[in-house]
């Protein structure tokens, strides 16, 4: 192996964080570092966690890290914003929040920031996954801001997906329905200290009805995460989702799926970044001949692809 995976699997939490910026950054190299790491993987369980702003997620990620590691487990966390890297506090507000866990050894956070990447999910939190499985912690929970495509992508990543709603959404779940239903293995309504979480668990519970049938039908709870309430209830579920993975057809099928759009997305990205290789030498001198019905956009297409 080389030196630099070799010393994060060997447990150096700064070539973890180097490798994960590499893979931000695809930099050179990097694949060839993936490809060490990868046969070290599959131990893992990785939960993704995705809602909309500010519905808790990252506090309940805090009181999630706080009971694996009363376990015994040792917990990776990436925090991924697909939308404001820097602004808006977010990631600052994650970062202070979980403060209280940078002094555990058994405990890796980080933040991705929205450098996009074909898939939806920001660069790097594939690899990201891979590394920290690698590396050897136990879970690793991907929280993940809910806005359209990164719920869908959470999935391509996560073994276990917990979708996080609050109280006051009003007509927001029917909207979802089609959407976000189909992706939780689990749904939290946090902040169940405010007035109206009954109501959305009700109206989750109404939408589940339409999934019965399934080998998996997920469950609705209550959870208060600034205070950890309903957080104990939460493991025990999660972690039924996760068993229930693990030795089902379903479980299996997913899985696969998962390792096919992985392979798929690779792919794009090698496509997409020899697409941009291919006529960036020539590009100014086709636009404008382009522009100047000189040639036309397919012919240019077909040329350029015919020497791909
Ligand atoms: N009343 C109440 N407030 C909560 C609860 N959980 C979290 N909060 C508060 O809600 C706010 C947002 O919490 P975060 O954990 O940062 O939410 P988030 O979903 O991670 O937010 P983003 O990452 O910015 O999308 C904070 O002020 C929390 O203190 C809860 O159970 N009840
Ligand atoms: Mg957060």
């Amino acid at each position: 192996m080389s030196t630099l995976a070799e010393r994060a699997t060997g447990g150096d939490v700064r070539a973890m964080a180097r490798l994960i910026s590499m893979a931000e950054d695809r930099a050179d190299g990097v694949d060839a570092l993936m490809r060490e790491l990868y046969p070290h993987t599959g131990r893992a369980w990785t939960i993704g966690v995705t809602g909309s702003p500010g519905a808790g997620k990252s506090t309940l990620t805090d009181k999630l890290i706080e009971h694996f590691r009363s376990e015994g487990s040792t917990v990776g966390v990436l925090a991924v914003d697909p939308s404001s890297p820097y602004t808006g506090g977010a990631i600052l507000a994650d970062r202070l929040r979980m403060q209280r866990h940078t002094d555990d050894a058994g405990v890796f956070m980080r933040s991705l920031g929205a450098r996009g990447s074909l898939g939806g999910l920001s660069r790097g939190t594939r690899e990201g996954v891979l590394i920290l499985d690698a590396c050897g912690y136990d879970v690793v929970i991907i929280e993940t801001v809910g806005v359209g495509q990164s719920e869908i992508d959470v999935m391509r990543v996560a073994d276990t997906v917990c979708v996080v709603l609050v109280p006051g959404l009003g007509d927001d779940i029917q909207a979802m329905k089609a959407g976000i239903m189909e992706i939780g293995d689990l749904f939290v309504v946090n902040k169940a200290d405010r007035s109206g979480a009954d109501r959305v668990v009700n109206e989750v519970r109404g939408v589940l009805e339409f999934l019965k049938g399934r080998e998996w039908v997920p469950t609705v709870l209550q959870t208060v995460a600034e205070n950890g309430e309903g957080v104990p209830e939460l493991v025990r579920l999660l972690r039924l989702h996760r068993e229930h993975s693990l030795k089902s057809e379903a479980g299996r099928e997913r899985e696969l799926a998962r390792l096919r759009s992985k392979i798929e997305d690779i792919m794009l990205e090698r496509l997409s970044d020899r697409v941009e290789k291919l006529w960036t030498v020539r590009r100014e001198e086709l636009l404008e001949a382009v522009r100047e019905r000189k040639l036309d956009p397919y012919a240019v297409a077909e040329e350029l692809l015919s020497k791909a």
